[in-house]
């Protein structure tokens, strides 16, 4: 007999927690683009404790923007899913009852919902390629198609700024007050990177827009935090064992969970302080510290880990030379940061090294890999040039960049070759298809052809020559020689 779906709450047979409130008693106040496993963990589970201890009509509409497959399965299960948390103890489950509702790659809903008055917070986690806001310039990449498409229909809008541009300007024409926007993606001052997108993408067809954007609508900033892998078969395994019930939207993660918000919401919030959050004056440090910290050393154990045959995060840090390289990563890190009064920076390395080592977390190493151009520039280059201008060592992030460079050519030391999942897998292609297998001629490349790597940089004489000598022994000597040589 197959077992039945989750879908209200008197089916949960087993131990999992239920919402400590009904759900139905509330309304929404929340639109949530880019439904990922990410924001179940992470926002939609914040909001379910703020809505336990504090009540009010804050349940989330989430918008999956391109997929399906996720909403399908929510609406089949009214929304209500279950978090599983794992560490060495074991595991414990958390049914979610937050999201009410939920769309799938449907413009014109997401419009609707988006300009309804009861909405006034949209939170986003979209990923860094998600927004298509030129980081060099701050404003739209009007050769993003997706921008570019918007931009040519406003009336029907697709993309994450211009639905957001749009949909303010119809509220401003209604007379409804704007809502908050708040970014949850690992991206530096967040909440001033899309405020820049959103009014660059109104001033290229109305300043009067652009001008009431800039300054009527509250863009605070956030610094998002938990280890997430995606979900697995055991996963759905464990869920069923909790709740009695089978469960295609369970996800899993860590129970440590952070969320530092700058306490900038107009329309009012969720008491989200409930579930852990922390509302700060200015979050730019906290980000900083997180982005070149965790995310750093994530990126650089990744692409070292998978290059090394390790699929999970986990099996790198078991690796005495790789979990050296990660403590040395995380020490460069740190000295590139700016105090916080309240945080040791030395305890917050070991907290992570911990975290990583979560022997319950199947987090794979070829799921942070991706999307390395989107990811370096705030995660390695940033404190990179920073360590440089103190006089610090650079040799850890050019370790990084070598394990990227190396990364990118598609193939592992085994000669297995891989996909990059790269939005721009198909330039790296290109501009590495004559070149030699050197260090020095593919770091020249890659540094000069992609501009994504900063001009001070690819000007920096040290950095460019430490970069290739790494890539150059990685490529000689394998990468299990060069991490060897530097944990020493
Ligand atoms: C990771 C992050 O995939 C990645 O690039 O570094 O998703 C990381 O797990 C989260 O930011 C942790 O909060």
């Amino acid at each position: 007999m197959s077992m039945k779906r989750l879908a209200h709450l008197d089916d949960i047979s087993g131990a999992a927690v239920p919402p400590a409130y009904d759900p139905a008693a509330h309304g929404c106040g929340i639109v949530h683009l880019g439904l990922g496993a990410f924001h179940r963990a992470h926002q939609a589970a914040m909001t379910d404790a703020a809505l336990a201890a504090d009540g009010g009509d804050w349940r989330i509409t989430g918008v999956g923007l391109r997929s399906r497959t996720v909403v399908d399965a929510l609406e089949e299960q009214n929304c209500l899913y279950t978090l599983l948390e794992r560490d060495e103890a074991g595991v414990t489950g958390r049914v979610i009852g937050s999201i009410a509702k939920a769309i799938a790659a449907d413009p014109a809903a997401t419009l609707a919902v988006l300009c309804a008055p009861e909405t006034r917070i949209v939170t986003l986690t979209v990923t860094e390629k998600g927004y298509g806001i030129d980081r060099a310039t701050g404003g739209p990449d009007t050769d993003n198609p997706v921008i570019a498409a918007d931009l040519a229909n406003l009336d029907a809008p697709s993309g994450v700024l211009g639905l957001l541009t749009v949909a303010l300007s119809e509220r401003r024409a209604r007379g409804c007050d704007p809502f908050t926007v708040l970014c949850c993606d690992n991206l530096p001052d967040n909440g001033k990177f899309l405020k820049g997108g959103i009014v660059g993408f109104a001033r290229l067809y109305d300043a009067g827009l652009a001008d009431w954007i800039d300054g009527n609508v509250a863009f605070p900033s956030s610094m998002v935090d938990r280890i997430t892998p995606a979900a697995s078969d055991a996963t759905l395994l464990d869920a069923q064992k909790l709740t009695g019930c089978s469960d295609l939207c369970a996800i899993e993660t860590e129970p440590f969970t952070q969320w530092v918000i700058e306490d900038n919401f107009p329309q009012g919030r969720p008491a989200w302080e409930h579930g852990g959050a922390i509302f700060v004056d200015d979050v730019d440090k906290f980000e900083r510290m997180k982005l070149r910290m965790l995310n750093g050393a994530h990126s650089m154990l990744a692409y070292a880990g998978f290059l090394s045959g390790h699929r999970y995060v986990r099996d790198v840090m078991a690796n005495a030379a790789l979990a050296k390289v990660v403590q040395r990563h995380l020490q460069a890190a740190a000295q590139t940061l700016e105090p916080l009064p309240m945080i040791d920076f030395e305890t917050y390395a070991h907290d992570l090294e911990a975290r990583f080592r979560n022997p319950a977390i199947a987090h794979e190493t070829y799921q942070i890999a991706m999307d390395g151009t989107q990811k370096l520039p705030q995660r390695i280059f940033a404190p990179a040039m920073d360590a440089i201008a103190a006089g610090q060592s650079l040799r850890p992030f050019a370790l990084a960049t070598a394990a990227w460079m190396r990364y990118a050519l598609g193939v592992d030391e085994a000669g297995k070759s891989y996909d990059l999942r790269d939005p721009r897998e198909a330039e790296i292609k290109t501009v590495l298809a004559d070149v030699p297998r050197d260090g020095e001629r593919i770091s020249a490349a890659l540094h000069e052809h992609l501009q994504f790597v900063p001009r001070s940089l690819v000007e920096h004489a040290e950095w460019r020559e430490t970069v290739a000598a790494i890539l150059g022994d990685i490529l000689d000597k394998g990468i299990g020689a060069v991490i060897l040589a530097e944990s020493d």
